[in-house]
């Protein structure tokens, strides 16, 4: 009776090791970037595999970011660089070596003959053999939000994809300053409580979250939509003072009490762009950055933060405004340069539209 007792003991202890052994390589039904990737590979009109391999590269390299990022505190890698970003803000040690690991998987990966960067002065052209015939140049902000390391705070990478107009040589500067409307594709990584990848080809908006047990992002967040309307508002309230007036009008309409539309609405603030648009962007919501004495042409940069998330927004149903335009209709004219940002739900942003249209009239601009 024992033997037969232990034999079968022997069997399901075997049995159970192999569902878990099963789960853990990922037989389980999940499905990674990659596969999603090739799958869709027919939504994007250009691919002949060069999605797949550019979003893989920009994948490898989130990983390796997101280990940095994780283990921040224990290594020398937080604190100031000693050095400044095209902005004037200081650069973050962590933003350095972000900047470096896309720029490095992009330059090996060989579908990109051209890089600009937040923490590059100019753009930089891939000239080896193989990159100097990249059909793409990406944007990026490697990592957004990086004055929160230091705390613990989620950060991001916000990226832009454009197929370049030049038809050979080196990139030029106007394969990076075009409109918005002309992006191939665009994502971002948040760095939070997981480490998610979301992006769209401009076939609606998928987000992916990185299974650390077997280093792969996985779908878990099929065909994103924003809600229409949402009672949760995100501006950085300690430059009031220096908002045009129709904002300075919609933060106090916001905290009016209204039943029939929810108000008082929520205020949630990260300091972190990416953060607070992916919360909206599942919740419903609206981030605001408009023009500050410090920023009088607001502090986001059009082609590497307001225009990928842009896309993401409206691909996901939502808008994207400077107050008085559609951020992807803006004309770049240089590399580095700002606008104001309403981005979220789209009934939340027209109504800021709404404030700002009727008190520009006001006051007679
Ligand atoms: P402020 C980070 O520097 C950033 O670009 C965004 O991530 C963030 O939303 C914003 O600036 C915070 O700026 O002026 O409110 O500290």
């Amino acid at each position: 009776m024992r033997q037969k007792y232990v034999v079968t003991h022997k069997i399901l202890t075997t049995a159970g090791f192999c569902v878990n052994f099963a789960s853990t390589i990922g037989l389980m039904k999940v499905k990674t970037l990659g596969e999603f990737v090739i799958e869709r590979q027919s939504d994007f009109p250009f691919a002949t595999g060069e999605l797949t391999r550019l979003l893989s590269d920009i994948s490898i390299a989130a990983k390796i970011v997101n280990r940095e990022v994780n283990k921040a505190g224990l290594v020398d890698i937080l604190g100031a660089q000693g050095s400044e970003n095209m902005s004037g803000e200081a650069q973050q040690k962590l933003d350095v070596y972000a900047n470096n690991q896309f720029m490095s998987a992009l330059m090996a990966g060989g579908e990109v003959c051209g890089f600009a960067s937040e923490e590059e002065d100019n753009f930089i052209s891939f000239n080896g053999a193989i990159s100097k015939s990249g059909k793409y140049v990406v944007l990026i902000d490697p990592l957004d939000g990086s004055s929160n390391i230091d705390v613990n705070v989620s950060i991001g990478t916000i990226f832009s994809i454009y197929r370049r107009l030049s038809l050979s040589g080196g990139a030029t500067l106007e394969d990076f300053l075009q409109k918005g409307t002309e992006q191939a594709a665009a994502g971002y990584i948040i760095y939070g409580s997981s480490t998610m990848m979301v992006y769209t080809t401009g076939n609606g908006v998928n987000g992916f979250t990185l299974d650390p047990s077997i280093g792969e992002f996985c779908l878990s967040h099929p065909d994103i939509t924003i809600p229409n309307k949402g009672i949760i508002y995100s501006i950085n309230e300690g430059n009031y003072v220096h908002f045009p007036e129709g904002v300075k009008r919609y933060i106090k309409y916001t905290q009016e009490e209204d039943l029939k539309t929810q108000r008082p609405y929520t205020s949630r603030y990260i300091g972190s762009l990416v953060a607070d648009f992916h919360r909206n962007m599942l919740k419903g919501g609206v981030y605001l950055y408009p023009e500050t004495a410090k920023s009088p042409k607001g502090k986001l940069r059009l082609l590497y933060e307001c225009n990928p998330l842009a896309f993401i927004a409206e691909q996901a149903g939502g808008m994207a405004s400077n107050g008085t335009k559609r951020i992807l209709d803006i004309e770049p004219k240089e590399l580095h340069q700002k606008t104001p940002l309403y981005i979220g739900s789209s009934s939340m942003v027209e109504k800021i539209e709404e404030f700002l249209e009727r008190h520009l009239e006001l006051s007679g601009k």
